[in-house]
């Protein structure tokens, strides 16, 4: 089976009559991201999750029979490695030494390409970026497909639109040369205007196409329930009684990205709950990247509470107030964690830097792969007025919701190594410019609360090191 192949082939798609309209230059953007793995014990556990389409194998295929001698097969690296150009003259280009490729199409011709393997049964997991602007009559695709008039496929189409109308997601799958199973679903974001995780899962009991969505992304850690996967994916929503909290944690690790998540805390009267949205590497000497928010009375401010661990050591705590109520609607935290620095916003707006100052003995999370956790949890022994104010249960259930993660500007840690083969991108070498520079003293002179490197009381041996260096941007 041809795990990506050219749309030119001579099958007949007289029957999709939106393939008739006129092509129009375009330029379509894919960034390498394949991960093959014949990992079944994965591919089991996707299952038990509801995904943006499920289709049950209806007949027994012989390759069933085969299934439990294939070896574990893990693919990973470049386009130059697995990925052939198939057709367009030059329109398909492998760029950045094979970590993007592009497609391009004009009035004379379109462009493909095709794996340099076969699989049978794969997990693929592509990063596009859609066709911009003006798409209408173009048609982006990335399927699986053997080949012969009996083929099996299974299909991702990206319908494109005029101008600020949404693409349309077409999916299919034919199984002994028939299709007629298509299924069709609006984004719950704009696919062009960055990349997205597109994953075929396929294994012998059944075939998952999945987008970016918790269900993809996330496990649930603990709660018992209590945390919710909703509308296909799109949303989560932790909760915490007096019983128990909940959490999740990424099935993905990360070394180095940048991060992000819309939050909208739990409302009224939230005194004593914490939410949390973090990264974290495991072990007694991981490293951390911590968000916090330290519930209140109604009408009292939450707190956002940040702090950095490297190598097992915290106590790196600043906390701010934030400049609307985020409560009312969501807000996006991120993380920026390159080799330079760390960067919190919020709303794009920087709330603090951690910068690598290894070079002053400083240390800096910079080896250690880390995961993206959310939890929310009872702290009323220190979080709101430092334990003052208790957590009233008969408030309870307490909901925290999180919605659009986006990990695309990430480096996933997979096989032992990172994706980020060569990194030229910008959130790579990303500081902040002067315009940032000056939010993030807008910030830190009106909404800081707190600042372990002003807290002399108590560091009485001295504040720590970075905090001498540079007690603003510290
Ligand atoms: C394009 O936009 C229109 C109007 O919102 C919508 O009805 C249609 O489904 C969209 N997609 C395609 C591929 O036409
Ligand atoms: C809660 O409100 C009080 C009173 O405005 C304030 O002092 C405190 O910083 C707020 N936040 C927390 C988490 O205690
Ligand atoms: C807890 O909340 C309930 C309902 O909002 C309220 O009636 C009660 O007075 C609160 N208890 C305390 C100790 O504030
Ligand atoms: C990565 O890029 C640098 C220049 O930015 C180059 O010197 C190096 O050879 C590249 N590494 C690989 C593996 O392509
Ligand atoms: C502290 O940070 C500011 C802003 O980045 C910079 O101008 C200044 O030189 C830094 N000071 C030290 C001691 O690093
Ligand atoms: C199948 C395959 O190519 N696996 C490679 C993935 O990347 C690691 C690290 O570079 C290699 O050691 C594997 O051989």
């Amino acid at each position: 089976m041809a795990l990506f192949s050219s749309r030119n082939s001579s099958r007949s798609r007289s029957s999709l009559p939106y393939l008739v309209f006129l092509l129009i230059a375009a330029f379509f953007v894919f960034k390498v991201d394949i991960l093959i793995s014949q990992s079944f014990s994965s591919a089991r556990r996707n299952l038990e999750k509801t995904p943006n389409r499920i289709v049950m194998n209806p007949k027994k295929s012989p390759e069933e029979h085969v299934v439990d001698s294939l070896p574990v097969v893990l693919v990973n690296g470049t386009f130059d490695q697995h990925i052939m150009i198939s057709w367009g003259d030059d329109r398909g280009k492998i760029l950045e030494n094979g970590e993007f490729l592009t497609l391009s199409l004009d009035k004379l011709s379109g462009s493909g390409f095709q794996s340099k393997k076969e699989y049978l049964f794969a997990k693929v997991d592509m990063q596009i970026k859609l066709v911009p602007g003006n798409s209408a009559g173009t048609v982006t695709t990335f399927y699986l497909s053997s080949q012969g008039n009996k083929h099996d496929e299974i299909d991702f189409e990206f319908l494109g639109n005029s101008t600020g109308n949404p693409y349309t997601l077409h999916t299919n799958v034919f199984s002994l040369g028939k299709g007629n199973r298509e299924q069709q679903f609006f984004l719950w974001f704009d696919p062009t205007a960055d990349y997205h995780t597109y994953s075929i899962l396929w294994n012998s009991k059944c075939i998952i196409l999945a987008s970016n969505n918790f269900n993809q992304d996330f496990d649930v850690t603990w709660g018992d329930g209590r945390a919710k996967v909703l509308n296909n994916g799109k949303l989560l929503t932790l909760s915490l009684d007096k019983v128990s909290g909940s959490g999740v944690k990424s099935k993905k690790e990360y070394l180095f990205g940048r991060i992000d998540m819309q939050l909208k805390l739990v409302r009224g009267n939230s005194a004593g709950t914490v939410t949390t949205y973090y990264l974290s590497s495991q072990g007694s000497t991981h490293d951390e990247i911590d968000f916090e928010f330290l519930g209140n009375l109604s009408g009292d401010p939450y707190i956002v509470h940040t702090n950095v661990y490297t190598q097992g050591k915290g106590d790196k705590e600043q906390q701010f107030y934030l400049w609307f109520d985020p409560t009312a609607d969501f807000h996006t935290y991120s993380i920026l964690w390159n080799p330079q620095t760390i960067i919190f916003y919020v709303d794009s707006t920087p709330i603090r830097v951690f910068k690598n100052m290894k070079s002053s003995g400083v240390p800096y999370p910079n080896n250690q792969p880390m995961r993206v956790y959310a939890s929310l949890w009872n702290a009323d022994d220190w979080a709101t007025r430092g334990g003052l104010i208790k957590t009233n249960w008969s408030n309870a259930p307490f909901i925290a919701s999180f919605r659009n993660f986006k990990d695309n500007n990430a480096c996933i840690w997979e096989f032992g190594k990172s994706s980020c083969t060569n990194s030229t991108k910008s959130w790579f070498s990303q500081e902040l410019d002067s315009t940032s520079q000056a939010r993030l003293q807008w910030v830190q002179k009106n909404y800081m609360v707190y600042n372990y490197c002003n807290d002399i009381n108590r560091f009485p041996q001295g504040l720590p090191l970075e905090c001498t260096f540079n007690s603003t941007t510290s």
